[in-house]
C-alpha cells in the first residue's frame, strides 16, 4: 500500500475519517485522518505527505474543477478534507523557534476566499524560524498599508488565487508604494508567476512552500 496515494485520493473524494458518510462508497474505510496518521507513524516524511498527497491531492482536483468533472461542493469537500490532513502535520511543519529572525505579515488579497497555500507558506515560515502575523482572507489593501505601517519592519506577503483577485494584489502593491511604506512585499498563489510579480513591482516570488523560507531571508538579509 502506498499511503501518499491513498491521503492524496483521500483529498480528491473529499474524505475526512472513517466515521464519514462522504463520500457514501467510501464510508466505513480509513479517511484523510486516520490515512496521514498512519503515513506518520511509518515515518513517512512529512515533505512526502505533503506534496505527494495532500497538494497532490488539491492539483488533481484543480484539474477536475477545469474540465467540468467537479463542482464548487466537490471542491469545498476537498479543500476541507486538505485542512484536516494539514493540521495534523502542521505542529511538525512549524517546529518551536527560540528566536525570530524576523516579522512576515501575510494575507489573501481582497476578493479571494482561497487560504490553503497562504495558510502553508505562513507555517513554513514559522517552523523556518519568523513570526507570522496572518491576516486571513479577503484583505483589503488599506488593511495591507495599516499593518505595513504598524510594522514597518515586517516583510508582507500576499496570496491570489484568482486571475480577478490579482488586480486586488496589484492595487494592495501599488497602495502601499503610494503611502511612502518600505516593506518588502511577496506574492505568491496559482495565478501568480514571476513575470506578473515583477509586474507590479513585489520584491519577491515563490511557487514552492520550502523555498518560501530563503527567499524571506534573503530579502530581509539574514544568514543561513
Ligand atoms: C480548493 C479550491 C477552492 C476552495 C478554497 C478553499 C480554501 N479555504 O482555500 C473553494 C471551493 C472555496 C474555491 C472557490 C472558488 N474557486 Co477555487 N480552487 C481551489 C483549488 C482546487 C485548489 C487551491 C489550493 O488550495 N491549492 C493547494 C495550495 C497548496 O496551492 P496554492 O494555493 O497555489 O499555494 C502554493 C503556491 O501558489 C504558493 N503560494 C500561495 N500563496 C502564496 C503567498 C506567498 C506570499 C508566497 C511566497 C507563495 C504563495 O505556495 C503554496 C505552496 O506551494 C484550485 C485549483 C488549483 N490548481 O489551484 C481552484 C481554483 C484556484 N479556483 C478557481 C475558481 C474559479 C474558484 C471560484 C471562482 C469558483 C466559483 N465558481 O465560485 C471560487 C472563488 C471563491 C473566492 N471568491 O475566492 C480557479 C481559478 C481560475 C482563475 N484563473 O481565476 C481554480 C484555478 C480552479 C480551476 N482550475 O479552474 N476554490
Amino acid at each position: 500500500m502506498d499511503l501518499p496515494t491513498d491521503i492524496k485520493n483521500a483529498v480528491i473524494r473529499g474524505h475526512i475519517d472513517e466515521k464519514s458518510p462522504y463520500p457514501p462508497d467510501m464510508a466505513g474505510q480509513p479517511g484523510i485522518i486516520e490515512l496521514v496518521e498512519r503515513a506518520l507513524q511509518e515515518n513517512i516524511e512529512v515533505g512526502t505527505i505533503l506534496k505527494k498527497g495532500l497538494v497532490g491531492g488539491m492539483e488533481a482536483v484543480g484539474e477536475k474543477f477545469s474540465n467540468g468533472e467537479y463542482f464548487l461542493p466537490d471542491m469545498l469537500m476537498s479543500a476541507q478534507t486538505m485542512k484536516a490532513g494539514m493540521k495534523l502535520i502542521e505542529p511538525l511543519l512549524r517546529g518551536d523557534a527560540a528566536q525570530h529572525l524576523g516579522k512576515v505579515v501575510i494575507g489573501t488579497v481582497k476578493g479571494d476566499m482561497h487560504d490553503i497555500g497562504k495558510n502553508l507558506i505562513a507555517v513554513i515560515l514559522e517552523g523556518g524560524g519568523f513570526e507570522v502575523i496572518d491576516l486571513g482572507i479577503d484583505v483589503s489593501p488599506e488593511k495591507f498599508v495599516e499593518q505595513a505601517q504598524a510594522h514597518p519592519e515586517a516583510i508582507i506577503g500576499m496570496s491570489a488565487l484568482l486571475t480577478t483577485t490579482r488586480e486586488s494584489m496589484r492595487a494592495s502593491v501599488d497602495l502601499i508604494r503610494e503611502s511612502g511604506l518600505k516593506n518588502k512585499i511577496i506574492v505568491g498563489g496559482a495565478v501568480v508567476t514571476a513575470a506578473f510579480a515583477d509586474e507590479i513591482g513585489a520584491d519577491g516570488y515563490e511557487r514552492d512552500a520550502p523555498k518560501a523560507v530563503p527567499l524571506v531571508k534573503n530579502l530581509l538579509g539574514v544568514a543561513g
